[in-house]
């Protein structure tokens, strides 16, 4: 039998060895995240693996993926039902970016502490908004609606399979190695010809449009590994002459802790593709939809924290306007030195941060008895606090990965009422609760403080 985080294991790397054939600069990147990842081990130590161990972040990744509609989204859900991963977050792309993005977004991952240390592989899933009329009018939502419904992007087989798995939480061997076969090939690219007259009209609204509905299949779009000093592998990756995005997305570098989550990536490369021009004739054109992005994880935040960060962004704009000449990464150092707290202990204390608590193993073993508040506990050393790792995404970011990977900007039409999607809408479309993020970390933590309380028979205050 394959248990179920073996299912989730199994489907990454098999996933990754698939799209380092297709894309061989994702190799590239993998192997410069493992150089920057030992390197960062060997000069910090047990620092380095605070917010992981080595091991879970060497194999770490995420995928991004796109589909076209509610039905393809709940199909997904069940393939990473399968794999123990449920849906998490919504994220409204289409408000977020200057040009034009028409998907709503959320990310399939594991949710348990235990699951998550085995293998975290989570997955950002956009889908397509024809009804949103800032981007498509009736005539293009209709032919793009019945294009996408002609469509399968994931044979019955597979489904039935990822049904069985997510239900028994495992699969007999046989059984697992059909289901890895099939999913891993759901995502590759496409040799199929593709229609270049729709592809184009499709583009000429957004590139993401035309690379989601303008072909008969899905593919990963990227496969993101993660690395421990972004600036160092931004800096290499230069060096190798391979072409990145200009910033790094995110939080900027400082000496404090290091907080959600900061991400770049390097140019969306030209792949040869089959075109299908008005007369009959198939072409060899290209395409530059797919990319390569690498990120480094900090500490999750609560909803202060977030706020915080949502307000320090909103700043960093404002002071980017009114200082045209200066470097925005100094500025947001600047402004994140004035206001973020500069070590873990104080972002716990100002609940900023999420944290779970453990005994210390070196606690006072003198007969006394512990205080009942936290803050005593963690002072006079009976109890430590070890960060949550940011498990999820930011639109904000997310908007400024996809936008700086597209040549064009798209047209949307601010006339127009836009479409209403929300996280309930999603829920609706995958018969599957979207789970709030927030929640899943303070669960996380609050099983900790329970725990510790029973240990040491307190009521924590
Ligand atoms: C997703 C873009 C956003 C991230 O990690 O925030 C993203 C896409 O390109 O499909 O990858
Ligand atoms: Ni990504």
């Amino acid at each position: 039998m394959i248990s179920q985080w073996q299912l989730r294991a199994a489907f990454a790397a098999r996933l990754s060895e698939m799209y380092g054939r297709e894309v061989p600069a994702y190799t590239t990147l993998v192997d410069v995240s493992r150089e920057v990842n030992e390197d960062v081990l060997r000069a910090q130590g047990a620092d380095a693996e605070r917010l992981g161990s080595i091991s879970r972040v060497t194999a770490e990744r995420h995928g991004a993926i796109r589909v076209g509609t509610p039905a393809e989204l709940a199909q997904v859900a069940r393939v990473f039902g399968a794999l123990g991963m449920r849906p998490v977050g919504f994220y409204d792309l289409r408000e977020a970016a200057a040009s034009a993005v028409p998907v709503v977004s959320t990310a399939f991952r594991p949710v348990d502490g235990e699951e998550l240390a085995r293998n975290p592989f989570r997955v950002f899933t956009s889908m397509l908004t024809p009804a949103d009329p800032r981007f498509f009018d009736a005539d293009l939502r209709a032919r793009l609606e019945t294009f996408l419904a002609g469509r399968e992007l994931f044979p019955p087989e597979l489904l039935a399979l990822a049904d069985r798995a997510e239900e028994a939480r495992e699969l007999p061997d046989a059984d697992a190695e059909r289901f890895l076969q099939l999913a891993v090939s759901a995502f590759e690219l496409s040799t199929e010809p593709i229609d270049k007259t729709w592809y184009e009209t499709l583009e000429r609204v957004s590139a993401v449009a035309a690379d989601i509905g303008g072909v008969r299949s899905t593919h990963i779009n990227h496969l993101t590994p993660r690395v421990l000093d972004i600036d160092e592998l931004y800096r290499r990756m230069t060096e190798r002459g391979i072409e990145m995005i200009d910033t790094i997305q995110g939080p900027p570098r400082w000496k404090g802790p290091d907080l959600l989550l900061r991400q770049t990536s390097f140019r969306a490369l030209a792949e040869p593709r089959a075109l299908r021009t008005p007369d009959g004739q198939v072409t060899s054109g290209a395409l530059r939809v797919r990319f390569g992005e690498v990120e480094a994880r900090g500490i999750a935040v609560t909803r202060e924290g977030r706020a915080l960060y949502d307000r320090l962004l909103t700043l960093l704009d404002q002071r980017t306007a009114a200082h045209p000449g200066a470097d925005r990464a100094e500025l947001a150092h600047s402004l994140w030195t004035e206001h973020v707290p500069g070590t873990e202990r104080e972002l716990a204390a100002q609940k900023l941060g999420y944290f779970t608590y453990h005994l210390a193993p070196d606690r006072p073993r003198d007969g006394s008895r512990p205080p009942e508040a936290l803050d005593d506990l963690l002072a006079q050393g009976w109890v430590r606090a070890e960060p949550l790792v940011y498990e999820d995404f930011l639109p904000r970011s997310a908007a400024g990965i996809f936008q700086s990977n597209l040549s064009d900007a798209g047209s949307r039409d601010n006339d127009q009422q836009g479409a209403a999607y929300d996280s309930d809408w999603l829920s609706g479309a995958m018969d599957r609760d979207v789970l709030d993020p927030f929640a899943l970390y303070e669960r996380q933590q609050n099983q900790s403080l329970a725990q510790v309380a029973a240990e040491l028979e307190l009521h924590l205050t």
